[in-house]
């Protein structure tokens, strides 16, 4: 039987068959399945200059892929935000490495990995998407590339962050911090007024990673995903263990299963807690959204938020976490 027949009949069992019949003649009467909360932009963390960006631009009709790709945008130029883009923290090399992707409603992906000199990563990966055979493209071909599209090359090394990060090669102590600052990677998913989504994901990486390293934020299936029959997740935090479970296609795929995207991103950080001993020394955290529109966030430490775009309206709002503060 088909999921929606199914409910039909279930709810109709259950408040008898012409009680039920009776409400769904009702004209007003909308089943949660047709709940229409959209269109809508929601990004991880406190990011809501990205989300206003790109839910005002989906408010005058763009498309959730143009949507998605300029309210990331605004992220990687805030030199403010050491964790994306332009002003990103560097390797302990002293190298800044911009890791970035992007997903359209046709499914179709383009990535960038270990891009260095270039403030938009995310626009480079819609390029490879568009504009090339491949999905992703890294190093110095994928600056070779940039280039050859007029991206302008510059130096992503603040003042402030070269400071900071002097300041660390003293110790030299690597932990993955928690809750950078209370914002870190930008993954943001925009469903549009046609309900069609896309997706982004761009971060400059942990902070003094070695050099070389990707993290899950460009890994299709790992740090976005986005499937426009069912939704789409992305994830921050510790790239490694978002990797090791294929994270954001998993919270799609629970979804598909017929979880909500609250239940699927719990189900997925449960998985990733289950299986590394260590989560206490790491947050990982999912946001998710459905075709309605409904959105889901959970992760291991408290701390982490999502930011949402609706109607006009700018919030932010806690998520739930395994572990309690
Ligand atoms: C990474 N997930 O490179 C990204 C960055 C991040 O906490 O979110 N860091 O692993």
């Amino acid at each position: 039987m088909k999921r929606r027949n199914f409910i039909k009949t279930a709810g109709a069992a259950g408040l008898g068959i012409t009680a039920a019949s009776r409400i769904m003649a009702n004209p007003l009467f909308k089943p949660s399945y047709m709940t229409k909360n959209y269109p809508v932009a929601v990004a991880t963390w406190n990011f809501q200059n990205a989300t206003r960006k790109a839910g005002e631009l989906l408010y005058q009709g763009t498309s959730a892929l143009d949507a998605v790709e300029q309210g990331v945008r605004v992220e990687e130029s805030n030199l403010k935000n050491t964790t994306v883009g332009d002003g990103g923290a560097p390797d302990r090399d002293g190298n800044v490495t911009l890791d970035a992707c992007i997903m359209n409603p046709e499914g179709n992906a383009g990535s960038v990995a270990y891009l260095k000199h270039i403030a938009h990563p995310v626009s480079v990966a819609r390029k490879v998407m568009e504009e090339t055979p491949h999905v992703m493209l890294v190093g110095e071909g994928a600056l070779q590339f940039a280039l050859q599209n007029g991206f302008e090359k510059k130096d992503l090394l603040t003042k402030e962050s070269e400071k900071a990060w002097k300041e660390w090669l003293k110790e030299k102590e690597y932990k993955p911090i928690i809750n950078i600052e209370n914002h870190d990677t930008i993954g943001m998913l925009c469903l549009d007024e046609n309900g069609d989504m896309a997706g982004a994901c761009t971060t400059s990486g942990l902070a003094y990673k070695m050099n070389g390293r990707v993290g899950d934020s460009p890994i299709i299936g790992a740090g976005l995903f986005v499937d426009n029959e069912i939704g789409g997740a992305t994830a921050t935090g510790m790239g490694e263990a978002v990797m090791k479970s294929v994270g954001s296609f998993l919270v799609v795929e629970l979804m598909r299963q017929g979880k909500s995207p609250q239940q699927a991103c719990e189900e997925a950080v449960k998985r990733i807690v289950g299986k590394n001993s260590n989560y206490n020394d790491f947050q990982v955290g999912f946001i998710a959204m459905n075709k309605q529109g409904d959105i889901g966030s959970y992760c291991i430490h408290g701390g982490f938020s999502y930011a949402k775009y609706y109607k006009g309206e700018s919030t932010n709002t806690k998520s739930d976490s395994f572990l309690r503060d």
